[in-house]
């Protein structure tokens, strides 16, 4: 049985229409992380962030999975049908539900989601697709304490405990469509090396010596089908 983990980033939804973080257009040119990925930014200008959210919500009605996001949960479901002799498990960094609308079972948000709000006062997780703003009530407690259910930078990313057994059970760990900055998901390619075979799948090959054994360079949509169809025909 044949253990994999796949790591996806900002790069695997861009296909779709959903901008990344660094690249040319990306988000982080616009704003600054500090004001709107931070809890700090969030207290000093709660409609400001709550307005950053709400209009990358807004975009989720208009856009679809890709090739890739389809073809990973093609080989999900193999697996599960006895089709394909494995296992596979999703985390992402992405706040997207395209891995979802795919037909991805098994995915791990570990940076949150944008279709959930989370409530300060009773911690209340309601699932929420239309616009949040300071005075919004939270649909349990009615405090106006909700905030976008996502992790911020100095926060503690979800999950970490089943994140790292995936990690350590896995035997290839496969990124898709991030550049490796950011912590501790940049980390795990580290934490897995000595068990388990590592390839990365990206429009370029980030700079320095890399840490995967492999690098498959190219869009997403291309690139990820492939290693499926080879999987599920080998
Ligand atoms: C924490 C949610 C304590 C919000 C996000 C160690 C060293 C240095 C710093 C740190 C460290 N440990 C912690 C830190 C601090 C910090 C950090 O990493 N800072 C960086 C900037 C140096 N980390 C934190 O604060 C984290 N919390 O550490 O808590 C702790 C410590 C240990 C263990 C537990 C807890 C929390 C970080 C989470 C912040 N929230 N997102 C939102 O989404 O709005 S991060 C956000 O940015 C994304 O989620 C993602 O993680 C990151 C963006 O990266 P990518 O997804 O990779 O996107 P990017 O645009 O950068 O790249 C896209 C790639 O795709 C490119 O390479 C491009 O070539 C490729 N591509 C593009 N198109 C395609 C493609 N590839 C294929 N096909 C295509 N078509």
């Amino acid at each position: 049985m044949q253990r994999i983990v796949v790591l996806t980033g900002a790069g695997i939804s861009q296909e779709s229409g959903l901008q990344t973080f660094r690249g040319a257009d990306g988000l982080w040119n616009h704003e600054r992380i500090e004001d709107i990925c931070t809890p700090q930014g969030f207290r000093r200008d709660p409609m400001r962030v709550d307005r950053f959210y709400n209009g990358l919500r807004a975009q989720l009605p208009g856009v679809r999975p890709n090739a890739a996001h389809v073809a990973l949960a093609d080989l999900e479901r193999a697996g599960r049908e006895g089709r394909w002799n494995g296992q596979m498990t999703v985390i992402t960094q992405n706040i997207d539900d395209l891995h979802e609308r795919a037909g991805s079972r098994n995915v791990i948000h570990m940076h949150g989601e944008l279709l959930r709000l989370r409530c300060t006062s009773c911690h209340a997780t309601p699932q929420w697709r239309t616009d949040c703003y300071p005075d919004t009530p939270c649909p349990a407690c009615g405090q106006p304490t909700l905030r976008p259910d996502i992790v911020w930078f100095g926060e503690m990313p979800y999950h970490m405990d089943s994140i790292a057994r995936h990690l350590a059970e896995c035997d290839l760990f496969v990124a898709i469509g991030t550049s490796g900055v950011v912590y501790p998901a940049a980390g795990f390619v580290d934490s897995v090396a000595g068990h388990a075979d590592t390839m990365l799948f990206n429009l370029e090959v980030p700079p320095g010596p890399s840490a995967f054994d492999q690098v498959i360079v190219g869009p997403a949509t291309r690139t990820v089908p492939a290693w499926t169809r080879d999987l599920l025909e080998a």
